[in-house]
């Protein structure tokens, strides 16, 4: 049973390193958070704001506090979009190196991630969103998790994996840009609610 601490929100998801992109953001804006580290099952659907919405809803259901999750998906231009909402799967089951064989030859190296923070406590779902778009890597460079090592965003020619050791990954951040809309939102939700 987890333990729930005091906490304005709960951040439910099964990966701790999104809550560690996303905790210093909220820290910023006043907001205090807490990790829930939970796998949700997914509905098979299109459309990464439906899966978002779906494990906003089974989260509050479960915690019976105000939820944020995440769905993200990082889609290939010349893959049609591939592998998109299929992400997390194929992230475990062909990898970095599995990518970059089905790149091989392909001149359109365009990609780009998007993340949808969904809101839910019970009376409100809102969703954010934040897209960066960028470049497959050649190689796969050190560090960082996920897909990482092979995503150059767009000004720059460092991998986010690069970048995350510069501690400047979250200047491109496709999650910084969906929590700072949502963090934006909150505080004003909150001031007018008067609950601070
Ligand atoms: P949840 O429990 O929160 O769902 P998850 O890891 O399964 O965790 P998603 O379903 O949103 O999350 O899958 C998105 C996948 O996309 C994730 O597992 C990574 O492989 C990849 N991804 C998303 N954001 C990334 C980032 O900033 N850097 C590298 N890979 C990322």
């Amino acid at each position: 049973m987890v333990q729930l601490k005091n906490k304005d929100l709960y951040f439910v998801s099964s990966n701790p390193n999104k809550f560690r992109e996303i905790e210093p953001i909220l820290r910023q804006y006043g907001i205090v958070s807490q990790l829930i580290k939970m796998s949700i099952q997914e509905i098979q659907s299109e459309s990464v704001h439906r899966i978002a919405e779906d494990k906003s809803t089974y989260a509050f259901k479960h915690l019976l506090r105000p939820v944020v999750i995440e769905d993200d998906g990082f889609y290939i231009s010349s893959l049609n979009g591939f592998p998109g909402q299929y992400s997390s799967f194929v992230y475990k089951t062909l990898g970095n190196q599995g990518i970059l064989k089905l790149m091989l030859n392909k001149v359109n190296r365009r990609a780009y991630f998007l993340s949808v923070i969904a809101y839910n406590d019970g009376h409100t779902l809102k969703m954010f969103s934040g897209k960066t778009q960028g470049m497959l890597s050649k190689a796969a460079a050190e560090g960082g998790w996920g897909f990482d090592p092979i995503f150059l965003p767009k000004n720059t020619n460092k991998t986010y994996a690069e970048l995350g050791r510069l501690n400047r990954k979250s200047f491109y951040s496709h999650r910084r840009k969906s929590i700072e809309k949502f963090s934006k939102w909150y505080i004003t939700k909150r001031l007018q609610s008067g609950n601070r």
